[in-house]
């Protein structure tokens, strides 16, 4: 399933623009910048109060200056246990690491040529903690390339695996979306071991949060008893039926099970209108099922890896900072994110609970002034019972 995103509110217009306005900044993206900074990306949101006209040639010329953003990821399969302390703070319910553990895969992002992982930044600017699950936040400004050194180190399942961004401009050639009518298309299902570039180019339309995402060939689960997988492979897809039936508890090779086990991230891009901000947070709310990580006891309902509160990341930020939330969504469901105590602007007016459906994203941007230990969460009821909440914590 891949709808498009949630656009975010248009900048032309209301009061959302007029924030922008005042507050200016432009958040910047530092992470292995190549090529020679030219003049700033000439093209832009609309000024404050005009209308953006949707059938308008977007204003945009790549050679007008950008930068070249290389980013070097791998795909890495390892043991991730989603409640690692054991314990949900918010129902006191416990688990033990066996319950909890599936085999996941991330992206990490490297050096160059992959050499050795980049350190955690969690800065406005950063990459995050690269620990996996999400993957590297890709960050640049409208007229920026990214581009993505691909390899696949899977070395657990040694599936085919991609990355298909969402937002930015690309060719097909950069896709990344297995099809199997063409399934030796370049880099939409790279083997275990192989490497692939992924070229994409940052318009004025692709301002704001952004997923990427495997993208590559259905494979089949491992079997339950945690038997070696079967690999599906190019070529064997699923035929619709038993895709279908597998969605009811089936059995056949599955789409997007790479991301479904952690094969994805954010992509941020600003602009000059974009908010200075002192924090910013990065958050999915994905599930794992027990059906396609047999090691897992139960489905869970998981906030960047992390499933249960103290578990799932715990955001820390201080009274009177700028504070920016970027939250995406992976998956089957439709999610409703919540945090205690805040409100934010959002394309209806204020709110503190906004629906999400799987790979839409949200940007909640707010000045904090309310300090205390608070919780955030998807609201469905039954996610939050399955994992998805965590704990947001302001200091004074
Ligand atoms: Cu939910």
């Amino acid at each position: 399933m891949s709808l498009e995103p949630v656009r975010e509110p248009r900048r032309g217009s209301g009061r959302r623009n007029l924030l922008r306005a005042l507050t200016g900044g432009g958040a910047a993206a530092a992470l292995a910048l190549t090529a020679a900074p030219a003049a700033p990306a000439e093209a832009a949101a609309a000024p404050a109060g005009q209308a953006i006209d949707p059938f308008a040639a977007e204003a945009f010329r790549a050679a007008r200056g950008g930068r070249v953003r290389e980013y070097w990821l791998q795909a890495e399969s390892f043991a991730h246990n989603a409640v690692p302390n054991g314990r949900d703070g918010m129902t006191g319910m416990t688990f033990t690491a066996d319950q909890t553990t599936f085999q996941a895969i991330g992206y990490r992002a490297y050096t160059a040529n992959w050499g050795k992982p980049l350190p955690a930044d969690l800065s406005p600017q950063g990459i995050g903690p690269n620990s996996g699950i999400p993957g590297p936040v890709l960050r640049a400004e409208v007229g920026d390339v990214i581009k993505v050194h691909f390899r696949n180190n899977d070395a657990h399942y040694k599936w085919p695996h991609s990355i298909h961004p969402h937002g930015v401009r690309y060719a097909t050639s950069s896709d990344g979306g297995w099809m199997d009518d063409d399934p030796k298309a370049p880099g939409t299902a790279v083997p275990y071991g192989g490497t692939y570039t992924y070229t994409w180019t940052c318009v004025p339309s692709s301002v704001g949060s952004w997923p990427y995402h495997d993208h590559a060939a259905p494979q089949l689960p491992p079997r339950a008893a945690g038997s070696s997988s079967t690999s599906a492979g190019a070529g064997s897809a699923a035929t619709s039926d038993s895709m279908e039936s597998r969605a009811f508890g089936g059995g056949g090779p599955v789409m997007e099970i790479g991301a479904e086990l952690g094969l994805f991230g954010m992509i941020a891009v600003t602009d000059a209108t974009t908010p200075r901000v002192d924090r910013e947070f990065v958050l999915f709310f994905h599930d794992v099922s027990a059906s396609d990580a047999t090691t897992l006891k139960q489905d869970l309902s998981l906030c960047s890896g992390g499933a249960f509160v103290d578990n799932a990341p715990t955001f820390t930020a201080r009274r009177g900072e700028r504070i920016r939330w970027r939250v995406g969504t992976l998956g089957n469901s439709l999610h409703v994110f919540h945090i205690h105590g805040h409100r934010w602007l959002g394309p209806a007016g204020w709110t503190d609970s906004q629906v999400l459906a799987p790979a839409t994203t949200l940007t909640v941007e707010y000045a904090e002034d309310n300090p205390g230990d608070w919780l955030y969460h998807c609201h469905v009821a039954a996610h939050m019972m399955h994992g998805m909440a965590g704990r947001y914590r302001v200091l004074g």
